[in-house]
């Protein structure tokens, strides 16, 4: 940025400028820096108030004769790039031609080629490098480019790219995004709800430095790359944890920004400029940037700039006035550009219209691509971002070339189709150019030769997703005896036992060292504070300080090898960690098995959509709602009490939820989810609630642990119940406390049924279902709910913690009436008692409720309900707790 000061003498500055000029030819960059800052240092301290400058000029990082050499065959790779470029292009038109409508995108891949075929053929490392390989985030919308590179090199096939977004295909469709779910052995990363992938990308940078450091793996240089667009950057997850990867020190970790300076609808900063705001966002937050704005055939001119006109010109220009000059060409930007200054107007003089025009973004340079990634993958101490330039749409022309409709192009005319052939020199007919028809080089041509020779050296084709964990032995659940017996007559809470349980769990020999405790500032809330002292908070720099408690015997202590991730206050990058450690069997080869406890209400509510994508990514690992419930958690709130993550928790399709009322159900789902996770292999998340409120844990009843798995087991029998009641969570003693009413004051016995998972019931019973469907001749099946509870058809009354839709899940599939019972509506601070009866799911709203359903039943008399009203003093207009 120039000064906005005027300048008073100029000969004097020139002296200043000499002197510099002096240093750099005698001295070089190192030299002249540690020159500059010393001058600022000593103004700063004599009183000059020197304002924080955080973004430089606007012109390249690396200057010309600071560039590395390019090692590659120019001419090759341009001709690999123009096919992977038709490649991608033709698979989006073909697609909507066949199917209009299908979607898909051609100019995101259009500005990126560049960026990323430097990288492919010279950066990214792939899974048999010998020094293991880089973990790539695509940015979302480029993925027809990286099929159409991946049909180059043979791993696809023309009917995949044909079947580009038509996955149900059963000759092989391709997914619209990077989704692992639905092309496990190809994509790595989920990154299209935009803002995630740069989250999750310095989490797994952060995470790769945790298993150097606690002795899992040696640091060889395996880095993380996120490809990213600049309006995905105005996502708040985007920047929301740079500060995290430069106090980190991730050298390890590699932003590469798509500047085409466009996003959906039109510009990302018409009136200013989106690269000099992210330069000081970046630069700000302690990155190393580097920006690559101007090609090669801007280098001239910038050098016989000597009245710096140039310099102010850039400066000055706003990104929407560089997008008006690509689409309105060469004597445009004359015009608009260089015309304003007699000076610039000369600078420009020998070229034409047509070389004007011709002029490249940084961004579409291979040259200055390749030397801003040798920095970038050189620099040591703190994370990278290159800021490359480039054109949205690039070589469409007017089917889209920097307009603002490029975004949403989804097909091109054939004469479109034509230009973009002639543009890119395609060696295909106007016939098959207009058909879309898909490129490939011969296996003995040297393109393919090379395309593969250059993978080959860093370790084989990318995207890829590797699946070959090292196996490892999950204990018994007899480990956990502890809570299998009960807590005698001590009270405690499921929370407290689930801390037990992880303190018994990081001490096996197998795989206690593999458990990764994560907490967003919330352990002393869980009462995991001794689990400090037991295991170390993770620092990668140690603990500098004597912490204030190093007296006591459970201190804050923080070391390099240290096991918990206390991510501070911070539920985004806490689930970020979760989704890095949860994915480590595929990323690094090794199981990690990571319970992140939080409180309930600030996870689903507030990360699904990072829940969703560890979902899309096969992450395995446990989620734990703390302090769960909406009338459970007593004291706290309407923004704290929560009732209703268990229905985000069953929309979620591989998240198992459960909400548990004992110690011993922690104990045997717990074990039942690691053997699944990490001896069966399956992408499974466990979401379990666990709650504050202190009771007896009674011991394991024998007979029950397939029932806690599946999600229902009988806790009382009677020989002829009239009535049931299914209780769940900790609500469960109020169901208990119900029938002792029902029998002490009603002199009716119910049946009394534990559900632990109403979504795992409905799962399999739907499954069920589904199978019936189909097979009308064969003898139907019957669903674990109603084989359990259709000994009886007598009326069920259900209750949990949280709305009535959780439990209503499995209505189709009790038998006789169902009567839900659940906490809908905002919660409030009260007594947890004062809020059961406030929610109507006490003691005595179940008892009602069974009454109530026996009168309809024909079991009881009907004026039975106001008896039972008047008994326990409830009051008949009590106002809906949903809308009061
Ligand atoms: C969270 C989220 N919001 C909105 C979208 C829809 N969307 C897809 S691409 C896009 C524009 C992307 O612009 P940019 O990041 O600059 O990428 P470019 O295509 O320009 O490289 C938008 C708004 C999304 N995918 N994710
Ligand atoms: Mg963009």
């Amino acid at each position: 940025m120039t000064t906005k000061y005027k300048d008073q003498d100029p000969q004097e500055t020139q002296e200043w400028i000499e002197s510099i000029e002096d240093a750099l030819e005698e001295h070089g960059y190192e030299r002249t820096r540690f020159l500059l800052e010393k001058l600022i240092d000593y103004a700063q301290t004599k009183g000059a108030r020197l304002p924080f400058n955080t973004s430089t000029p606007y012109i390249n990082t690396i200057l010309p004769n600071q560039e590395s050499d390019y090692p590659g065959n120019r001419d090759i790779e341009r001709k690999i790039k123009s096919i992977v470029r038709w490649n991608a292009m033709a698979m989006v038109t073909k697609a909507n031609k066949n199917t209009p409508g299908i979607g898909g995108h051609i100019s995101t891949y259009a500005s990126a080629a560049t960026i990323y075929e430097v990288a492919f053929n010279h950066f990214l490392k792939g899974p048999s490098h010998p020094n293991g390989q880089d973990l790539v985030f695509y940015q979302g919308h480029a993925s027809p480019g990286m099929y159409s590179r991946a049909f180059l090199e043979g791993r696809l096939s023309e009917k995949n790219l044909d079947n580009f977004r038509k996955e149900l295909s059963k000759e092989g469709g391709l997914s619209s995004y990077p989704h692992p779910y639905l092309m496990p052995d190809f994509w790595q990363f989920a990154t299209v709800s935009m803002g995630l992938g740069p989250l999750m990308a310095i989490y797994q940078a952060r995470f790769m430095r945790y298993m150097i450091d606690r002795g899992f793996m040696e640091d060889t240089g395996r880095k993380v790359f996120a490809f990213l667009g600049d309006g995905e950057m105005d996502e708040p997850e985007s920047k929301g944890a740079l500060t995290l990867a430069s106090r980190e020190n991730l050298d390890n970790l590699v932003f590469v920004v798509n500047c085409n300076l466009q996003r959906l609808d039109g510009p990302v900063r018409g009136n200013s400029k989106i690269i000099q705001e992210l330069e000081a966002a970046f630069r700000g937050a302690g990155w190393n940037v580097i920006k690559n704005i101007w090609g090669s055939d801007w280098d001239d001119l910038f050098a016989k700039d000597t009245s710096g006109a140039l310099l102010n010109r850039v400066e000055e220009v706003v990104d929407g006035d560089l997008l008006k000059y690509v689409v309105e060409g060469g004597a445009y930007m004359r015009e608009h550009f260089f015309g304003e200054n007699p000076d610039l107007k000369e600078l420009v003089k020998d070229l034409s219209d047509e070389e004007l025009e011709k002029m490249k973004a940084g961004g579409h340079d291979p040259v200055k691509m390749y030397s801003a990634y040798k920095e970038a993958t050189a620099h040591k101490g703190s994370p990278t971002v290159i800021l490359a330039r480039t054109i949205k749409g690039y070589g469409l022309g007017e089917a889209g070339e920097g307009r603002n409709i490029t975004h949403n192009q989804k097909k091109l005319s054939d004469n479109e189709m034509i230009y973009f052939r002639d543009r890119f020199n395609i060696p295909v007919s106007d016939d098959d150019a207009t058909k879309g028809k898909f490129q490939k080089f011969d296996d003995s041509s040297d393109e393919y030769q090379y395309l593969m020779e250059q993978r080959k050296k860093l370790g084989g084709s990318i995207p890829v997703r590797v699946n070959q964990p090292k196996a490892l032995k999950v204990p018994d659940v007899s480990i956990f005896k502890e809570l299998l017996d009960g807590t005698g007559e001590r009270e405690a809470s499921t929370t407290m036992s689930f801390v037990r349980l992880l303190s018994i769990l990081t001490k096996d020999k197998s795989i206690g060292k593999h458990v990764v405790p994560i907490v967003p500032d919330e352990a002393r809330t869980f009462g995991m504070d001794p689990l400090f002292r037991q295991l170390g908070i993770y620092a990668h720099s140690g603990q500098l300080y004597d912490p204030v408690d190093s007296d006591q015997f459970l201190y804050y202590k923080e070391e390099k090898n240290g096991q918990i991730l206390e991510e501070g206050i911070n539920e985004a990058g806490a689930i970020s960690s979760f989704i890095a450690a949860g994915m480590s069997y595929s990323n690094h080869g090794i199981h990690m098995v990571p319970f992140y406890i939080y409180y309930s209400m600030f996870g689903f509510q507030r990360v699904w959509d990072l829940i969703w994508a560890a979902g899309d990514m096969r992450v395995r690992g446990f989620l734990l709602g703390g302090t769960a419930g909406r009338t459970t958690l007593n004291g706290e709130g309407l923004q704290h009490q929560d009732g209703h993550s268990h229905l985000a928790a069953a929309a979620t399709p591989n998240v198992k939820s459960y909400d548990c009322a004992y110690a011993y159900e922690i104990a045997i789902i717990v074990q039942r989810g690691m053997v699944e996770m990490v001896e069966e292999n399956k992408d499974v998340i466990y979401y379990l609630t666990v709650e504050n409120e202190n009771y007896i844990q009674p011991s394991k009843p024998d007979g029950v642990s397939d029932g806690v798995v599946r999600g229902l087991y009988k806790m009382r029998s009677t020989d002829q119940p009239k009535i049931r009641l299914l209780g769940s969570g900790p609500l469960m003693g109020e169901v208990l406390a119900a029938a002792e009413l029902l029998k002490k004051d009603w002199s009716i016995e119910p049946g009394v049924w534990n559900v632990t998972s109403f979504s795992e019931l409905r799962r399999e019973a739907e499954a069920v279902e589904r199978w019936n469907l189909t097979h009308p001749d064969e003898t139907p099946r019957v669903s674990y709910v109603e084989e359990l509870l259709s000994k009886n058809t007598v009326p069920t009354v259900a209750v949990s913690d949280y709305i009535k839709l959780v439990s209503d899940q499995i209505r189709p599939y009790v038998p006789g009436p169902y009567y839900c019972l659940g906490t809908d509506g905002f919660g409030r601070s009260d007594t947890r008692e004062g809020l059961r009866r406030f929610f109507e799911v006490d003691r005595y709203y179940v008892v009602l409720t069974a009454v109530k359903a026996l009168v309809h039943a024909g079991e009881l008399e009907a004026g039975m309900v106001d008896v039972v009203l008047e008994k326990y003093g409830l009051d008949p207009e009590k106002p809906n707790p949903v809308t009061v």
